[in-house]
C-alpha cells in the first residue's frame, strides 16, 4: 500500500530482525517459542499492518531516546549541588513553538498512514470470491460456506488431554483424522476440520457468535474480528501462500477459551474446487482426500528437490 514505508521497514528489519525472520521461516504459520516479532505475514493486509508497525517505531524509538537523554541531562546538569540557584525563566517563545509544531507534525505523519490502513481493512481490493460465516460457540467454531456449494461443519481442537479426557483419548482423536505430527498439528492449535480456502483469492469472513462474545483472530493474515451474538461483523483476507495457518479465539469467553483454535488451510484453486464439491456431501471424506492429495504433492516436491 505505502511503499516508502516498506522500504524503511526493510532497512530496519535488515539490521535487527534477520535472525528472527530466518528462524520463523521454518514454521511459517504458527507461534514459535520465545517469538519476539509478528508471525511472517501471509496476506497483503498483514504486510500493511507490519509496515505501519515499523513506521511507528521510527517515531517511538527516537522520541524515547530523546526524552531519556533530556532527563539524564537535566538530572546531572541541574542537580542541587551543581546548580544551587534555580533559573527563574518561565517563557521561551522559540521552544514553545517548536514543542507545539513538532508533535503536530509527528501526529500527522502517524495519522495519515493509520487512516489509510484502517480504510484498507474494510475495503477488499476486489469482490470476494468466497464468503464464509464463522460462528463462535463455547468452545468451538462453526463454519458455513455460502455460495454454489454449501459446506457446513464444526471445528474442534484435537489432541488435548483436557478436552479429550485422557492422553489415550487425545491420541485417538489425532489418529482418527491422521494428524499425529505434532510439528504440523501442535497441541492447542490443531483442529479436526480446518477452514479450507483457495490461495490468492479474497475471502470474506462474516463473524458472529452463538452464546457469548468470541473473537476470530489469525495473526499471519492480520485478522481479528469480534464475534458478537446477534450481530454480523465482516472482515476479509487474501492468503498469498499455500499452507496451514493457525489462530485462536481472542476474546476471553469462559473456561475453555484456550481450547478453541482457528485453523485455515490455504490450497491451490484446483484442490479447493475438488474439496468444496466433496465437502458439500461429506466433510470428513473431503478432508481426507485433500490431505492425501497434499501429501502426494509434498512427496513429489521432495523427490524433485533431490
Ligand atoms: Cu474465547
Amino acid at each position: 500500500m505505502f511503499n516508502p514505508v516498506k522500504k524503511l521497514a526493510c532497512a530496519t528489519v535488515a539490521g535487527s530482525g534477520v535472525l528472527m525472520v530466518s528462524a520463523a521461516q521454518a514454521i511459517a504459520a504458527q507461534p514459535t517459542p520465545w517469538q519476539k516479532w509478528h508471525q511472517p505475514a501471509a496476506s497483503p493486509g498483514m504486510e500493511a499492518i507490519e509496515a505501519f508497525d515499523i513506521w511507528t517505531l521510527w517515531f517511538i524509538v527516537p522520541i524515547t531516546l530523546f526524552v531519556m537523554a533530556l532527563l539524564a541531562y537535566v538530572m546531572i546538569r541541574f542537580r542541587a549541588s551543581a546548580n544551587p540557584v534555580p533559573s527563574k525563566v518561565t517563557h521561551n517563545t522559540t521552544i514553545e513553538v517548536v514543542w507545539t509544531l513538532a508533535p503536530v507534525a509527528i501526529l500527522i505523519a502517524l495519522a495519515i498512514p493509520s487512516f489509510q490502513l484502517l480504510t484498507s481493512q474494510f475495503n477488499p481490493p476486489e469482490e470476494p470470491a468466497l464468503t464464509i460465516k464463522a460462528t463462535g460457540y463455547q468452545w468451538y467454531w462453526g463454519y458455513e460456506y455460502q455460495g454454489d456449494a454449501e459446506v457446513t461443519f464444526e471445528s474442534r481442537p484435537i489432541g488435548s488431554e483436557v478436552i479429550a479426557g485422557s492422553k489415550e483419548a487425545a491420541l485417538k482423536e489425532r489418529e482418527a483424522v491422521g494428524k499425529t505430527d505434532l510439528q504440523k498439528y501442535p497441541n492447542l492449535l490443531a483442529v479436526d476440520n480446518e477452514v479450507v480456502v483457495p490461495v490468492g483469492k479474497v475471502i470474506r469472513v462474516l463473524v458472529t457468535a452463538g452464546d457469548v462474545i468470541h473473537d476470530f483472530a489469525l495473526p499471519a493474515f492480520g485478522l481479528k474480528m469480534d464475534g458478537i451474538p446477534g450481530r454480523l461483523n465482516e472482515t476479509f483476507f487474501q492468503a498469498t501462500k499455500e499452507g496451514l495457518y493457525y489462530g485462536q479465539c481472542s476474546e476471553l469467553c469462559g473456561k475453555y477459551h484456550a481450547y478453541m483454535p482457528i485453523a485455515i488451510r490455504v490450497v491451490s484453486e484446483d484442490d479447493f474446487d475438488v474439496w468444496q464439491d466433496m465437502a458439500g456431501d461429506d466433510v470428513d471424506a473431503a478432508n481426507k482426500a485433500l490431505m492425501a492429495s497434499l501429501a502426494e504433492k509434498e512427496k513429489t516436491v521432495e523427490v524433485a528437490g533431490n
